[in-house]
This record gives C-alpha cells, structure tokens and sequence, in this order.
C-alpha cells in the first residue's frame, strides 16, 4: 500500500518536471503594429526569434545585423516572397504586408538563423 503510493507521487513529480521543463511555451513579443519591432541578428540566432504580430496590419521589422559572417546578410520570408539584404552594424526595415493569422518563417540564405512570426486575431 505505502509502495503504491511513493509511486504515484513519483509519478507526480515526473510529471511536474516534464511539464515545468516542456511546457513552458516560447516567448512572444507582441506590440502594435505601429511600433516597429526590434530583431537583433547575431550569435546565430534571431532575438527574438518568436515574434507576435496582429492580423491584417502592416508590420515593420528593424533588424539589425551584428554576425558579420556572409551566413547572417540576407533574411528571407520564404513564404511570403520577401527578402532583404542586412547591412552590417546598422538597422535595416524590412515591412510587411498585412498578413492572415498563421505562422510564417523567416530565416538567413542557409536556413541556419531561424526565426517564426505568429500572426493571430486581434491581440
Ligand atoms: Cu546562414
């Protein structure tokens, strides 16, 4: 009987772990349209690399570039038709179009930086 019960609370706390560890969703910046959002390029990541952004409102990204590998010079919104070329040092505006809620990805010529816009309804 005692066993049994050192195993449920075993199983608990796995349980606990797992979902303190893999529950925890991504961060989402969300800010209005208006506002253009920062995204730093470096260290070969995206910061952020999750981005929120409102449904059917124009969106402005100011990346700025600090990787000065050639990797890190172009970021590409594949599904969306749209790349730019990333000066290094400097902030360049990459603005796009009202989008429709889903999720789109934008990343370097390599796929190595990796970065995801979630466009939902209403914020
Ligand atoms: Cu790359």
């Amino acid at each position: 009987m005692m066993l049994w019960v050192i195993n449920l609370l075993g199983l608990l706390l796995l349980g606990l772990i797992i979902w303190w560890f893999w529950g925890v969703r991504p961060q989402v910046k969300a800010m209005p349209a208006t506002q253009p959002i920062e995204v730093l390029v470096a260290d070969g990541v995206y910061v952020p690399a999750f981005i929120g952004v409102p449904a059917g409102q124009g969106v402005t990204l100011h990346f700025l570039r600090k990787d000065p590998s050639p990797c890190a010079e172009k970021v590409i919104f594949a599904g969306l038709g749209i790349s730019a070329d990333l000066a290094l040092n400097s902030h360049t505006e990459v603005t796009l179009p009202p989008l429709a809620v889903g999720e789109y990805e934008f990343t370097c010529q390599m796929q190595m930086y990796r970065g995801r816009l979630k466009v939902t309804q209403e914020m």
